[in-house]
């Protein structure tokens, strides 16, 4: 209960100080926009260029492959239609978001004629509703520009550059404004043990479960979990403990519990049917070990983890205290002792990009994502885990990562990085000092991975230093 008042206060705080911070570049944002309206046009100086992007056909064709939509941006008059094609080699399908205009699910080659009739002109986001496609790449920007840009009707030959450039701007600001966004559920709580036996065991138990997930605001999908939270409960026990972990399964299907770069017995390794039977639905399996050795791991299913990863089954697990280089001096930056080096927040940031979460830093699409809110001077340590598909380049602005530990490993020469590439399966544990206060991005440097035509959304949080 306190835990929650807590969150909530801090989530208030928050908003108030990036309401601040956004305010100054709201007022810079608004002006350069009314200084850009009455400029020149800043368009090439390209009469036929012009001329095509005026006039906004009635027609568009649109392709559906593995994974993408073509063209990326779909620009289309007001009442038009589009010709959508399923050049693939699987099922697809384009919608509409938040409009209840889809094409049916298309067979490889079928086309169909969507008619965007019911559209005010705007900009939208298109994409394939069959799951882990659009955060495969199946997604795309449509816009629909107004009366004065048909084809047929008299126009401003600057008029759809002007439509075009002002709606993707205000799409832009409007969704950084947003953040951050409260939504429902948060995952890496801390797990405690539901039971400490007298010879010491601590006892865990996780409930691998489908739940409504918020992973931005108003977007809710089924997530795929372990006690209702993704990423699912983070569990921190000591070099030494003797730990059980009871699983109970239910799922529509089979399970195992993996514990990825945590040493245990071969029995206990999570490889169903190699070292243990699947657990079926309605079952639970008990598994138990000694941590021996500091780990920086997590679990997840081993078996169909590719569905199910993606959809949200992974959690941290660490063993023992962080291995932080107190006291040495890295590349001309002194790390102080340990007696003099509080870490004020320590958290697994977990990366996704794939299946029903899709790109996602803890779960959390942006602006729902959650900021990591600290003082000036505050130290602060970050454990990337990338459980995705592909991999991401971390970038902080303002502040250098030092990379102390790989997959928990300690590194005997820490360096000093902007941004930490993570590839699928591997960690990076960064500490940093928040030496000047500001609102500094953090984000995925793939840049599709954080922006698109319908704003800013997936791998971006923000450290806010007060
Ligand atoms: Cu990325």
């Amino acid at each position: 209960m306190s835990e929650e008042r807590t969150i909530g206060s801090i989530a208030t705080a928050v908003i108030a100080i990036v309401a601040l911070v956004l305010a100054g570049g709201a007022l810079i944002t608004s002006a350069s926009t009314a200084t850009s309206a009455t400029a020149t046009d800043p368009a090439p100086a390209d009469d036929g260029a012009d001329d095509d992007a005026a006039d906004l056909p009635d027609q568009v064709e649109a392709s559906l492959t593995e994974f993408a939509i073509t063209p990326e941006t779909i620009e289309v008059a007001e009442g038009g239609s589009l010709v959508v094609t399923n050049d693939g080699a699987a099922e697809h399908d384009l919608e509409v978001r938040g409009s209840g205009v889809a094409t049916p699910m298309l067979d490889p080659g079928e086309s169909y004629t969507l008619d965007l009739d019911g559209l005010e002109p705007g900009v939208y986001e298109v994409f394939c509703t069959v799951p882990g496609h659009e955060s495969g790449g199946m997604i795309g920007g449509l816009v629909v520009g107004g009366a004065d840009a048909g084809g047929d009707a008299p126009h401003d030959d600057h008029a759809a550059d002007e439509i075009d450039w002002e709606a993707l701007d205000q799409a832009m600001h409007d969704t950084i404004l947003e953040f951050p966004a409260e939504t429902e559920g948060r995952g890496n709580q801390r797990l405690e043990p539901e039971e400490v036996l007298d010879d010491g065991t601590k006892v865990f138990r996780l409930v691998a479960e489908i739940f409504d997930w918020e992973r931005a605001p108003g977007d809710v999908v089924e997530g795929w979990g372990y006690n209702g939270q993704i990423p699912g409960p983070e569990i921190r026990v000591d070099v030494g403990d003797q730990v059980r972990v009871v699983v109970e399964n239910d799922l529509p299907m089979g399970t195992d519990v993996h514990w990825h770069g945590v040493r245990v017995p071969n029995d206990q390794d999570g490889v169903a049917p190699l070292t243990q039977p699947l657990i079926e639905p309605g079952e639970e399996f008990t598994y138990e070990f000694t941590a021996t050795e500091p780990a920086i791991g997590m679990y997840h299913p081993h078996h169909h983890g590719q569905k199910k990863l993606p959809n949200g089954m992974f959690g941290a697990f660490i063993v023992g205290d962080t291995p932080i280089p107190y006291g040495q001096e890295i590349s001309g930056r002194a790390i102080p002792d340990q007696e003099d080096l509080d870490v004020a927040v320590e958290i697994p940031m977990i990366l996704n990009d794939a299946g029903n979460i899709g790109l996602s830093l803890n779960g959390k699409s942006f602006p729902g994502t959650e900021p990591i809110v600290v003082e000036e001077g505050d130290w602060v340590v970050l454990h990337y885990y990338n459980e995705g598909l592909t991999h991401h380049p971390m970038h902080l602005h303002q502040f250098p990562q030092l990379v102390f530990a790989k997959d928990g490993f300690p590194l005997d020469s820490p360096q000093w990085e902007d941004t930490v590439d993570v590839a699928p399966g591997e960690r990076y544990s960064v500490l940093i000092q928040a030496t000047d206060p500001g609102v500094w991005v953090l984000h995925c440097h793939i840049l599709t991975h954080a922006e698109r035509d319908t704003g800013m959304f997936g791998m971006v949080t923000a450290l806010i230093v007060e």
